[in-house]
């Protein structure tokens, strides 16, 4: 039945007066209400669902004790952990304030709000300034997160895997900067190119929401928007990876094992950059090129675009003359030592990072080779990306491209609207299915390392990019579901960030947030969230892969945070409350 808003009429009014009257099911106490935990936008879709079968009829009461909305339970379904998932729908609901859902003798508290989003949107960025290397965190910015200075990187080793003309192993280079990979504290190029290009596409489509956006960091009162200073403060150190010898590329600056859970100023392990691979190359030059048209602006970056550039189009160079240079971690412990066995961020399938480093080179220089380059390889489909498999970030540039590019490039990059059509249609389809009614979540393979971000929210963020292309509201709604998921519309009633909501990861697998003494863990993360693959061998107490999460430190396969994973959640946060404002 369809929900009916009291006030609409006579006949709204009796209908309530009917439904009230019968006798209403009761649900145990303990019966978990399952929803965004943040609430939700005045003109948006807001469901809320139970933890079982139920039909009822429910209301909703303004702070007055006002009865705003009445209205019927949906339909129920079946979750792949045997649960019963029964949806509230009180989208009808469109006037900001605090309210009460009453339904089978619960109450439950949400809001409705514009900006709903807007303070996870700065936390989540402000996220990247606590993963700072080589600089104090200072308290004005950082509170009672405030730390020393540690890893200043300014004395880092050659690995004798890196060895080239002018660095032999042992020679000690500077490298400072940039932002700690995820729970550990290493640097990956792989990973930061990928984070960056992430965010810097996101920065692409709604520069004014970043411009107005105040993120707190040292650098906010510059005439810069704080998320380009943010990831200006990481590409510094990327810089610093390039081999001057001849454009290759460094895949790591690391330890060589993992550090220990304490504070960066008390890690004492040497840090070294080893061996220079094709597919951070290539992750480099992309990167580099599309930050040298983002910060062109002389005044504002000085040289910056002309420096990016340059470096991008040597390491494209290295990266075509030294194809498959692939990081294999293994075997380079077998010939050198000190052996390695932190991250590996290995990859043995370049085409992806090739493609979208000759599209950004083109789009950054107009050189028709690098065009042709990309042109050859362009997928004929479209998913979105991975750390691993960031093919559409390339996709997504011929998209925006057909709006301003030539006639043979416009015809690509509607080709390729279409395949992200196709793709963003079949997530809105999986929606009408799942117990959830969310694009994500429906199948146990949706459940692995990185999950949310790379299952979760990038698909999201594709429905957000075609809602920004088509306008059509059902692409919005789909990746509006997802961020619920991610915030508590899930089997685990959890919100996945830390910080935020009323029931979150506290502990995650975070060395800056357990070593630090403070018992809050440092808001702003999301959480790799539910894996069945269980790679840290703790006891999940279940084999269902949508209920394998622990909120305990030492999950490193479900609850550690990642950059990658943060640039996810800062690029869906942005879209969607940028999108979604009634002004
Ligand atoms: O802390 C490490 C985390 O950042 C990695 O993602 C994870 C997998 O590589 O490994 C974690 O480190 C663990 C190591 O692999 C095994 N010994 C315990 C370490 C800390 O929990
Ligand atoms: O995000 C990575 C995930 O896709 C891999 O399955 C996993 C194991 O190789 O590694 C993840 O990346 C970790 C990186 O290797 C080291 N820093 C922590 C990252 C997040 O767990």
């Amino acid at each position: 039945m369809k929900n009916t808003i009291l006030l609409s009429g006579a006949v709204a009014s009796l209908l309530i007066t009917a439904m009230t009257a019968c006798n209403q099911p009761t649900l145990s106490p303990d019966t978990q209400i399952l929803a965004n935990q943040i609430g939700f936008y005045p003109n948006q879709e807001k469901v809320i669902f139970l933890d079982t079968a139920l039909n009822a009829s429910f209301s909703v009461f303004d702070q007055n004790g006002k009865i705003v909305l009445k209205g019927q339970t949906g339909q129920s379904k079946l979750s792949n952990s045997n649960r019963f998932r029964t949806p509230v729908d009180i989208s009808e609901l469109k006037v900001a304030g605090d309210y009460t859902l009453k339904i089978g003798g619960l109450d439950y508290k949400f809001s409705v709000k514009d900006d709903l989003l807007k303070d996870l949107a700065v936390a989540s960025l402000k996220a990247f300034y606590y993963q700072r290397t080589g600089v104090a965190i200072d308290e004005p910015y950082a509170k009672e997160w405030s730390r020393p200075a540690g890893h200043l990187d300014d004395k880092v080793m050659i690995h004798p895997s890196a060895v080239s003309k002018g660095r032999k192993a042992g020679d000690i280079i500077s490298s400072q900067f940039g932002w700690y990979d995820a729970g550990d504290y290493n640097k990956y190029i792989v990973n930061s190119a990928y984070t960056i290009g992430m965010i810097l596409s996101t920065y692409e489509i709604i520069p004014d929401y970043f411009a107005n956006q105040n993120v707190d960091i040292p650098e906010s009162s510059n005439n810069i928007p704080d998320v380009l200073d943010e990831m200006m403060f990481n590409m510094k150190w990327m810089l610093t990876m390039q081999d001057p010898a001849d454009g290759g590329v460094y895949h790591k600056l690391t330890t060589p094992s993992f550090e220990a859970f304490v504070m960066p100023s008390e890690c004492k392990q040497q840090r070294y950059v080893v061996a220079k691979s094709s597919p951070a190359s290539y992750d480099f030059a992309a990167l580099m090129a599309m930050a040298s048209r983002i910060y062109s602006n002389e005044e504002l970056y000085g040289d910056f675009s002309k420096k990016a550039l340059d470096a991008a189009k040597k390491a494209y160079a290295w990266a075509e003359s030294n194809k498959g240079t692939f990081y294999f971690q293994f075997k380079m412990n077998e010939k050198f030592d000190p052996d390695v066995t932190t991250g590996a961020y290995d990859d043995i399938n370049e085409s992806d990072e090739r493609f979208w480093a000759a599209t950004e080179l083109y789009l950054a220089s107009g050189d028709e080779n690098y065009r042709s380059d990309a042109v050859a390889i362009i997928p004929n489909c479209y998913k979105t990306s991975t750390w691993g498999n960031l093919a559409s970030l390339g996709q997504w540039q011929w998209i925006r491209n057909a709006a301003t590019g030539n006639e043979a490039d416009k015809e690509i990059g509607e080709a390729q609207t279409k395949l992200l059509q196709q793709y963003a249609d079949s997530l809105v389809d999986v929606a009408l299915t799942t117990p959830f009614a969310t694009p994500y979540g429906g199948s146990p393979m949706n459940f692995h390392w990185g999950c949310l971000s790379e299952s979760c929210a990038n698909p999201a963020i594709e429905l957000s990019r075609l809602f920004y292309l088509t306008k059509e509201q059902k692409y919005l709604t789909a990746a509006i579901e997802n961020m619920d998921y991610i915030l508590g519309r899930n089997p685990l009633g959890f919100c996945y960030v830390t910080g935020f909501g009323v029931n979150s990861t506290k502990h995650p697998h975070h060395r800056l947030s357990e070593a630090d003494g403070i018992e809050k863990p440092i808001p702003g993360f999301l959480a790799g969230g539910p894996n069945g693959g269980k790679q840290d061998g703790l006891d999940y107490k279940t084999d269902d892969p949508e209920l394998c999460f622990l909120d305990d430190v030492n999950s490193y396969a479900s609850n550690e945070i990642a950059i990658n994973w943060n640039a996810s959640l800062v690029s869906l946060t942005a879209l969607i409350d940028y999108f979604s404002q009634s002004k």
